[in-house]
């Protein structure tokens, strides 16, 4: 057998020691603009992000509504293959073909049509959103706004309260019940509204008015591909039904797809790269793994892979580790497989971006894992906490938790990620089935996340990402350092503590 020299080791084991920060480094001139794909040197990527964040190719965190809300934020989500090619493909195509909240005199219908009528007209024109007003022209009142698609509208009920709803729109203008369509598109224009809630005399929210380019709001042009005003998406597939689910997903339009495996070193993986390369050429863009090792690496990339991510049984919802005795500390996976990245891309002039998948405990592992060279994070338990996650919120004790299982658990029986030929079923669990904290909506998570990222950055005196993985200055802590980093030798404060006089 090979014996590595060292342990393996995990990101909480090691602290970044803050170099020279000039008076320009400054969280608000740090840029966290990252390569999805494979580029050549002096070349720009196919598709880069604004944000080097990407959600799990799984049930219970990539659906349509997380894909649409990390789009917007600049990230990217891989929507889940363990399910059938046409479910699949079709939350691809809702995702690809939301636009903005549209009102517009010829998407009205009456109060009288059906739901069936509605779901019609917004297939015929493309819309995403349907006004209903009491006679269905633009001056009767207006009855409702209609949509399935898009989140912010679909988490709203009739009790809901204006406040709870309106915290990305902090500056807007209220109707009140009874507005018609052509007053609410015109107060909306004369205040340069991007959308106005419609609420009863109580303050309940009865409805929201989008404006027409809502969505094509300017500061996040990443979120939106090649000028063509839409979401970017990804696509999970597996290396058994690829000649079929590829060209769904691709005529759906997904921008880019990954081999989802729990162990990517292997020659199914070359297979369904190799069929790809044969029926598109470069054209769709697929990345591979997941490795934990130099060797793992370079073999994905001579098969071709787009980026190669890294990562065996670190996941939190990950018992792999203990089921089958495979895996490797996260921090050491992943500083390996960029140096191998790094010296393939001076040998070769071809950058292969690698992505670090699973582990993320705490914000600063985010940091740290873009310092030991990843370009981004896939992420799993941190989405599945927030209102996107495609799961049920429940209250346990008083507290709400989101639902959150692995791909290798009985609950998802994801076989093909496990799979290794012969039977078509999960022979043993791999995951585990869990409740996550519920945290909140993506947005403000992820807004804060980043907040750390980039004052991080700043105190490594690193304005971009490539910059922090050239300048970091990184350290392993011993256990007793790590006890030192949380609050010690203090006692905290608890509620209920009663003054002594
Ligand atoms: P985390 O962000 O929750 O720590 O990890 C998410 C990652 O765990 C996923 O991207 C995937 O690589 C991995 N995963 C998903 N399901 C399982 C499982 O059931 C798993 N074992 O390990």
């Amino acid at each position: 057998a090979f014996y590595f020299e060292e342990p393996s080791h995990t990101f909480s084991e090691y602290l970044l020691v803050p170099g020279y920060s000039s008076k320009e480094c400054m969280p608000a001139n740090v840029s966290l603009k990252t390569p999805v794909v494979k580029f050549r040197k002096g070349e720009e990527p196919a598709i880069s992000m604004n944000i080097p964040l990407v959600s799990a190719i799984m049930q219970s965190v990539s659906g349509e509504k997380m894909a649409i809300a990390l789009a917007r934020e600049g990230g990217i989500s891989f929507i889940y293959g363990s399910q059938s090619i046409e479910d699949e493909a079709a939350m691809i195509a809702r995702v690809k073909s939301t636009k903005a909240g549209f009102v517009t005199s010829d998407s009205n219908i009456r109060q009288d049509q059906t739901l069936a009528d509605i779901l019609e007209l917004k297939k015929k024109t493309g819309h995403s959103t349907v006004a209903v007003t009491a006679d269905g022209s633009p001056n009767g009142k207006l009855l409702g706004i209609v949509t399935s698609r898009d989140y912010r509208v679909s988490r709203m009920s009739l009790d809901t309260k204006v406040q709870e709803f309106m915290t990305p729109f902090s500056s807007l203008v209220y109707a009140e019940e009874g507005v018609t369509l052509k007053e609410a598109n015109n107060i909306i224009w004369d205040n340069k509204l991007n959308a106005l809630p419609v609420v009863d005399k109580d303050q309940n929210l009865l409805y929201m008015v989008f404006r027409k380019d809502y969505d094509s709001h300017k500061e996040n042009p990443n979120e939106l591909l090649d000028g063509s005003k839409r979401y970017v998406v990804g696509a999970g597939i597996n290396t058994r039904d690829y000649a079929e689910r590829v060209p769904a997903l691709v005529e759906a339009g997904a921008d880019v797809l990954c081999i989802d495996s729990s162990e990517g070193f292997s020659e199914w993986q070359k297979l369904t790269i190799d069929w790809i390369r044969e029926h598109y050429g470069d054209s769709v863009k697929v990345g591979a793994g997941n490795v934990v090792d130099r060797e793992g690496f370079l073999f994905l990339a001579k098969a071709g892979a787009d980026f190669v991510k890294v990562g065996i049984g670190g996941g939190s919802i990950c018992i792999t580790r203990e089921q089958k005795g495979i895996g490797r500390g996260q921090a050491t996976a992943l500083i390996e497989v960029a140096k191998a990245r790094d010296e393939y891309f001076a040998a070769t002039g071809i950058y292969i971006p690698v992505c670090s998948d699973g582990g993320i405990v705490c914000d600063y592992h985010i940091t740290l894992a873009l310092a030991m060279g990843a370009d981004f994070i896939m992420l799993g338990r941190y989405f599945a906490r927030f209102d996107e996650s495609p799961t049920n919120r429940l209250s346990i004790n008083g507290n709400y938790v989101k639902e959150y299982w692995g791909e290798g658990s009985n609950r998802a029986r994801n076989w093909q990620r496990y799979d290794l030929g012969g039977a078509s079923k999960l022979s043993f669990e791999e995951g585990v089935d869990s409740y996550v904290p519920y945290a909140g909506s993506l947005k403000d998570n992820v807004t804060q996340t980043l907040n750390k990222v980039k004052s991080t950055m700043c105190n490594c005196g690193a304005l971009t990402i490539p910059e922090l993985q050239q300048n970091a200055k990184i350290t392993r802590v011993s256990a007793t350092s790590i006890v030192e980093g949380g609050a010690h030798d203090v006692i905290l404060k608890e509620n209920n503590v009663s003054q002594v006089k």
